[in-house]
């Protein structure tokens, strides 16, 4: 499968467009809402979550609620695009350190930074959530779920802080990063190869993961700690009770590219978002003075929105690694495919 997004966080509207999803999926709009609902909330987000309402508009590739193997395309409009639309907005001239700002225009020889801005803004993951959204309407129909656990805002591990550190942030002016957790349930032996560099599992779900806005770092179960143990407290001993089974899963469910069957864990590292009210020191790309950089409207934090994303990103893996695997252009060929899998795998 693929999808690609198009889209300006203040222009018309966010668009998506899946193509490879079998027929016959259901395509349950409260469901896929409801993420975006989901994506919305959270403490520390800005004013522009109280102006937008997210809701998925299908285009195409759905008839009577169900994929027809066309392309399935999607549609989420951007409310505060009334409240742009015809204004003669200033351009922006003082990069935002941390953002794709400098960069950006730079590559693209754009003048007006806001060219950028708008593109690299991280609305653009409502159009990700809705489409992993999809991937996991498909998932249900394999036993595989997708949840997500935030362990940290702000270097904080105990969440009865989050709101008070999130509070000081705000008064001063500055932002915070956390570190999230997914977990990937009900994952059959055998997604991703161990035979070419671009099938290992764990490096599509890094790819995914590193993919999303702000996003500094990931590992995979026990991750970046094991580099600094031992390999006989590191790796999950094989046991056989009528199936092969492992009493821990430092592995994080992926051993050689392949899923062992175990929960896939991993966990992601955000930086704190680099708009910032009380801005930093920046260059005006115009003067070339030494300037504070632009601020209009931004977030306090938004891990829990990317908590949500996140999930999405790694449905959406899962999701492209089980058509390969179960391929068929019907979900019911899809679902034969894997049971006769299943049934190999547990005679093994
Ligand atoms: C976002 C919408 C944006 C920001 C945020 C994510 O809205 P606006 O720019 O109109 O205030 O709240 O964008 C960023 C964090 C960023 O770095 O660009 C959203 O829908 O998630």
């Amino acid at each position: 499968m693929r999808y690609l997004t198009s889209g300006e966080t203040h222009g018309e509207a966010l668009v998506a467009i899946i193509e490879g999803l079998p027929s016959n999926l259901f395509i349950d709009l409260d469901f896929i809402n409801n993420e975006l609902k989901r994506r919305q909330s959270g403490y520390g987000r800005g004013g522009r979550m109280s102006i937008e309402s997210d809701v998925v508009h299908i285009l195409g590739g759905v008839r009577n609620n169900l994929t027809i193997g066309a392309p399935l395309s999607i549609l989420i409009r951007n409310l505060d695009y009334e409240n742009w639309k015809g204004k003669d907005v200033p351009r922006v001239t003082r990069p935002r350190p941390g953002h794709a700002d400098l960069s950006g225009a730079i590559k693209y020889d754009l003048k007006d930074m806001r060219d950028v801005l708008e593109r690299a803004s991280a609305r653009e993951t409502a159009a990700r959530v809705s489409v992993g959204a999809v991937a996991k309407l498909l998932l249900k129909n394999f036993g595989i779920v997708v949840k997500s656990d935030i362990l940290e805002i702000g270097g904080e591990r105990d969440r009865e802080k989050w709101p008070a550190l999130i509070d000081e942030a705000k008064n001063e002016g500055d932002t915070l990063g956390g570190v999230i957790e997914i977990t990937i349930d009900g994952v059959p032996i055998g997604l991703g190869s161990h035979v070419q560099w671009d099938r290992k599992l764990d490096a599509l779900l890094s790819y995914s993961v590193m993919s999303v806005q702000a996003i500094k770092g990931v590992e995979i179960g026990m991750g970046f700690m094991s580099a600094r143990q031992k390999g006989s407290s590191v790796h999950d001993e094989i046991f056989y009770d009528g199936h092969f089974y492992r009493k821990t899963n430092n592995a994080g469910g992926i051993e050689g590219g392949i899923s062992n069957g175990m929960p896939i864990v991993l966990r992601a590292y955000m930086k704190p978002i680099p708009t910032l009210r009380k801005p930093l020191t920046s260059v005006d790309i115009d003067s070339k003075e030494e300037v504070k950089a632009t601020y209009e409207r931004s977030d306090v934090t938004a891990v829990e929105a990317a908590a949500v994303v996140l999930e999405a990103v790694c449905a959406w893996t899962i999701a492209d690694e089980v058509t390969k695997k179960f391929s068929g252009d019907s979900l019911h060929d899809m679902i034969e495919n894997f049971n006769m899998y299943m049934k190999r795998v547990e005679k093994y």
